[in-house]
């Protein structure tokens, strides 16, 4: 009888310290946690090299316990869809334009209202003022975790057309935007036909006819191509579109609270490298585009076309008009 329990005690023990051994070697030799990030543009693009800087401070700062996948070329699929993999943790970081994004966070509809910032320096003050902190932090009970912005200049109408030099030469003309109720509305507030389409479709659809045009920033004009099907470009500046970086919340709760600080902050200090990629690849798009003999047209004065848009504030609830005029009272 004492044998057995000596027997049985014995059995346990080993039982517990291999128990044990096995657990100690998980730890020690502990696989890297793997996360995916999905972006639309090429490698080379400026928001691109701006999420290979976010990646490379994480898994420096975590000493590669934490390794960011970059897949670039919408190869996770288009933004649309990719938001809502993000939403349920299938995918666990994008970065993407605001405007796909406020179908998911309606409210940011009032960062990216048309001629809102005075300027760059305008806009960059209202993301790093308080006020850019509120959105990030706004977006938790939609699924995500907002961390940070990148810059994408100014967008502008170009067609295959003729020249757009007054609101009158809109009218009619099919133009792409990006699937957002607010830039339809914007479209056809100008007298333009808006078809929301993603992104990687814009360039057959310009080319075969199916649209006459689109609207984007000198880098995306002349990284897709668009500019050697869509030869008029007109410079009315209509938004400025922050880009934003967010993670899943649901990939974010997995990780401990000092791994998900030190995520937030790599995207924060990624900022500064991607603004300062943004500016340079934006003079080689325009040089780029110019030296192809693009018809360039800039407007004297985006009076006119701002005049046609202010249907799009009065229709915002009182709520947003109170941001929109937050956003405006800064740095005045
Ligand atoms: C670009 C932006 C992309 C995408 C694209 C579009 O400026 O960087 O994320 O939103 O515009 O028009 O779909």
């Amino acid at each position: 009888m004492k044998r057995g329990i000596v027997v049985l005690l014995l059995v346990l023990l080993t039982a517990g310290f291999s128990f044990a051994a096995g657990n100690a070697e998980k730890e020690v030799s502990s696989e890297p946690i793997v996360l995916r990030l999905a972006e639309t543009h090429g490698a080379d693009y400026p928001t691109t090299q701006g999420d290979y800087e976010f990646a490379r401070l994480v898994e420096e700062r975590t000493n590669g316990r934490i390794k960011i996948e970059v897949y670039p070329g919408s190869q996770l699929g288009e933004e649309r869809a990719v938001i809502e993999q993000v939403q349920f943790g299938a995918i666990d970081f994008t970065r993407v334009s605001i405007s796909p994004l406020a179908a998911f966070a309606p409210d940011f509809n009032a960062l990216q209202m048309p001629y809102l910032y005075r300027s760059p320096e305008h806009m960059w003050e209202v993301l790093n003022s308080p006020i850019g902190d509120e959105f990030l932090n706004s977006l938790e009970p939609s699924g995500f975790v907002g961390l940070s912005w990148f810059d994408s200049g100014a967008r502008s109408f170009y067609n295959s057309v003729r020249p757009i030099k007054t609101v009158a030469d809109l009218a009619g003309l099919k133009i792409r935007v990006q699937e957002s109720a607010l830039m339809v509305g914007l479209v056809e507030a100008l007298g333009a036909v808006a078809t929301p389409m993603p992104f990687g479709e814009v360039y057959s659809a310009i080319q075969t006819g199916v649209i006459d045009g689109a609207e984007n920033n000198w880098p995306s004009y002349y990284s897709t191509s668009h500019y050697e099907v869509a030869g008029f470009y007109t410079l009315d500046e209509h938004t400025r579109v922050p880009e934003i970086t967010i993670a899943s919340k649901m990939s974010m709760d997995k990780l401990s609270s000092e791994d998900q600080k030190i995520i937030k902050q790599a995207a924060k200090d990624s900022m500064a490298f991607q603004i300062k990629a943004w500016a340079d690849y934006e003079k080689v798009a325009e040089d780029a585009v110019i030296a192809n003999g693009n018809e360039i047209y800039r407007l004297p004065d985006n009076s006119e076309f701002q005049a046609a848009m202010q249907p799009l504030y009065d229709a915002l609830s009182p709520d947003l008009q109170k941001v929109v005029a937050k956003v405006r009272a800064v740095g005045k």
